[in-house]
């Protein structure tokens, strides 16, 4: 199929879609109306290539990748999009003939914020990665009408609003109003002799919605397809009539309530009947949909591994193990023997978190009263777990229904053919710890694909100073080739390449001070060392470390302020679950440390703290390529992987941190002098529990106990002084993380970082370094090894018709 229109000609198609779609003149439009003109403009260009891809895979029959995510957390489309497309210049070019800048028109769009953190975007690096590679694929997932909340401060307290990313048209997508599926919830199983079949009590409906992916240059293009609820019923009449106008709409709004919210994630008790019901919907519906693409080809279900690969990320769709296992077996007759062959050669798990908190576990009632069939059918999946751990003569007894409760990881491990960590430290530990009797049991099925990250958001798109640099001095191939940038890494010894790297560093951080001048009213030197520590707000990413540590440093500035301060500001960026208590005080005592310093006119320009609100991808974008130092001190053996660590290390910041998740190979590959490595280890860290009494380090560090004592006297909360007591109360009864044995390693890697940033020629050096020595932490790389070693799928990209 043929590009609607001609090269160059982008000005006549977003003048096209401004009258046509928008139905909007140029002299009334605003920002909005020109940004979804041009949306529409570039979307034009990706259905080419995406027919393109879809034919191709269906011509050739091949085996697919269907990735379910209960969170893709994208960002900003539009601007990816035109990046892809490398039609940046011409966008420009477009709306600068109507006076209309472009960098404004990108940032009117608001992100699509369907995900939490790390695993959200991991899936949407995965999406990016697979398209630039050519891996024919689907990301299945939910069209929550309200992604993740809205954060703001009120007295440096987080508050949460609903978010509203669909307010506006969302032109990204296609609605598929025929792509419908039923799904049950509730009701009985009726048997009859060796069938089953389960009579369901509420059915909603499952829509698709598509959007197109497109990988670099838009060598190939995948589909994004969101499921959202629509009720069976539309409306109900009879209540209707008797002027019961509530009652006949109730329906309705029960079925949509299922695809109404992000859950955010870490949460609590509350809803949990819901979150069961999303995380089926999407499964079933994904399901369905996959089972009926693949008998449009094919005509024995026994096949489908050798057609489809599905990855579950995370537990969230663990149920797809018995949803597969009963469409197979109840609806399309397969013995219960077969249909479990079948599903586990077809199904694979990636696991993102040790903590057992967040490792999910349903309630044996809860389960059989919303999916009493899948209920039955994990009973016998569980059966044949025993059967292979009798055989296995290992002694060991794991089992999925244990004390009354369903655990999705042992499920989810169970009914896949491959299990994956997500870095090298966090599959050990799985071997070794959560998974240590499974993985005896089946000693093949776990492996390690370590994360990675798209370059093109996430160098090519938020860093053109940088891109453009590299691609005077070695070409363009390393967008789709990161590896290459390790062609820069002679260069990190030439003064000329070190000051034009550090330029752009310098004009990054410039136009993010502008930035928090203009947002947050405060004036920040683009001369001070950037510091910056942003993702989830959580007890074990020792944000908490981090605040003490700067109230420290502010004390220690007081107490001389003329001695030789390396300045500093310190940026601190996430939200907080609203049900996590604990996080949200860890918040606003940093919010009330970042007052008391950046008030306090002693020590002025030396040290600065900024936090701003509402932290999200978009923010992340304009903050990583200004960072000079990297924060990444989760307590070792708690951080799975990262993928934020990789974006800064990657835009040239150099990393403080904790021997954890990813880091540990960050280390390895920038090599040990370019990163400041402090702390226990995860065996230290073990090794530490036993007998561990907070008050005892605190006692040992007479730094740290000033501020302990600060924060207890109120000297944060003048006129509250009880304000952060419950910090120092959950600390000293429970520093599960380790904060306090921890602190003064960080202190003194935090004093080294202080006299690195001093010589300016070696940190540029150990800048430059970063990014040449990074490029393995390309999502490319991970999908490749996916492809591999979990699904067995070629790249069709470049392939010969
Ligand atoms: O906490 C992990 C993070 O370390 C990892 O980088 C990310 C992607 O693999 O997943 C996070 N896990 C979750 O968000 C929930 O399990």
């Amino acid at each position: 199929m043929k590009d609607i229109y001609e090269p160059g000609s982008l000005t006549q198609a977003i003048d096209f879609h401004l009258a046509h779609s928008v139905g909007k003149t140029p002299d009334t439009a605003s920002t909005t109306d020109w940004r979804l003109a041009l949306s529409r403009a570039v979307r034009d260009k990706l259905i080419a290539p995406w027919f393109e891809a879809t034919n191709r895979t269906y011509a050739k029959d091949r085996k697919r990748v269907y990735y379910l995510s209960m969170e893709f957390l994208l960002g900003r489309i539009l601007e990816d999009a035109v990046n892809n497309l490398e039609l940046e210049d011409d966008a420009r070019e477009a709306l600068a003939k109507h006076g209309v800048s472009f960098a404004d028109v990108v940032n009117d769009e608001p992100d699509a914020a369907l995900g939490n953190g790390g695993l959200g975007r991991l899936a949407a690096c995965f999406l990016d990665s697979m398209s630039c590679l050519g891996i024919p694929a689907y990301g299945y997932g939910i069209r929550y009408a309200h992604g993740l909340f809205r954060q703001s401060f009120d007295q440096g307290k987080q508050v949460e609003m609903a978010e509203d990313w669909l307010r506006h048209q969302h032109n990204w997508e296609f609605e598929r109003s025929e792509c419908l599926y039923d799904i049950g919830f509730g009701g009985e199983v009726i048997e009859t002799g060796a069938q089953a079949k389960w009579s369901p009590s509420d059915i909603v409906m499952a829509q698709a919605y598509d959007t197109p992916v497109a990988g670099w240059q838009a060598r190939w293009t995948n589909t994004l397809r969101l499921w959202s609820a629509k009720p069976k019923k539309i409306f109900d009449l009879d209540p209707f009539n008797r002027g019961e106008y509530m009652q006949a709409a109730a329906p309705a709004v029960l079925a949509e309530t299922i695809s109404r919210v992000l859950y955010p994630d870490d949460s609590t008790e509350t809803g949990k009947a819901l979150r069961l019901k999303q995380e089926f919907f999407f499964t079933s519906a994904s399901l369905q949909d996959l089972l009926r693409r693949f008998l449009t080809h094919n005509g024995d279900l026994r096949a489908l591994p050798t057609k489809v690969a599905i990855q579950m990320n995370d537990t969230h769709p663990a149920i797809a193990g018995p949803e597969l296992i009963r469409l197979l077996s109840d609806v399309h007759g397969l013995s219960f023997d077969d249909a479990f062959d079948t599903a586990q050669n077809t199904l694979h798990y990636t696991n993102h978190t040790l903590l057992p908190e967040a490792l999910e576990a349903w309630d044996v009632g809860l389960m059989r009263s919303i999916l009493p069939r899948h209920m039955q059918l994990i009973e016998r999946i569980d059966d044949r777990l025993g059967r292979d751990v009798a055989m296995s003569k290992t002694g060991v007894t794991p089992r999925i229904v244990e004390n009354n409760v369903v655990n999705m990881g042992t499920l989810a491990f169970t009914c896949s053919r491959r299990v994956n960590g997500v870095s090298a430290l966090h599959t050990d530990l799985m071997k070794q710890t959560v998974f240590s009797d499974l993985h005896k049991v089946y000693p093949e099925r776990i492996l390690n694909q370590t994360n990675g990250v798209t370059p093109r958001r996430w160098l090519h798109g938020c860093n053109p100073g940088l891109r453009d640099l590299l691609n005077e001095t070695i070409g363009t191939e390393w967008v789709s080739d990161l590896e290459q940038l390790e062609n820069i890494a002679p260069l990190a010894d030439d003064p000329a390449f070190r000051k034009r790297f550090m330029a752009i560093k310098q004009d990054n951080k410039r136009r993010l001070a502008d930035w928090v001048a203009e947002n947050m009213n405060l004036q920040i030197s683009p001369d001070a060392m950037f510091d910056i520590q942003i993702k989830r707000i959580h007890e074990y990413k020792r944000q908490l470390m981090n605040a003490f540590e700067t109230a420290a440093l502010a004390n220690a500035i007081r107490r001389e302020p003329d001695a030789d301060w390396t300045p500093r500001v310190k940026f601190f960026g996430g939200k907080a679950a609203p049900a996590y208590v604990d996080a949200k005080n860890i918040i606003r005592l940093i919010n009330d440390i970042a007052q008391s310093i950046n008030t306090d006119p002693v020590i002025g320009d030396r040290l600065k703290v900024v936090y701003p609100p509402n932290y999200n991808v978009s923010l992340a974008e304009m903050l990583i390529p200004a960072a000079d130092l990297s924060e990444q001190i989760s307590t070792a053996g708690k951080e799975a992987s990262g993928t934020g660590n990789m974006k800064f290390a990657l835009n040239g910041a150099v990393t403080i941190g904790t021997l954890d998740g990813a880091n540990v190979e960050i280390c390895d590959h920038v090599g040990a002098t370019n990163i400041y490595i402090f702390g226990m280890t995860a065996a230290e860290v073990q090794a530490a529990r036993e007998g561990y009494v907070t008050q005892d380090y605190i006692d040992r560090s007479p730094i740290l106990n000033e501020v302990i004592e600060q924060v207890r006297t109120g000297f944060y909360s003048p006129g509250d002084p009880t304000r952060h007591w419950p910090v120092l109360e959950k600390l000293l009864r429970d520093d599960y993380f380790m904060v306090a044995a921890d602190f003064d390693a960080y202190w003194d890697a935090q004093r080294r970082v202080d006299g690195g940033f001093a010589n300016k020629d070696a940190w540029a050096r150990m800048a430059v370094l970063n990014t040449a020595l990074s490029g393995w932490f390309s999502s490319d790389r991970t999908i490749q090894g996916y492809a591999k070693d979990i699904w067995g799928i070629d790249s069709l990209a470049g392939e010969t018709e």
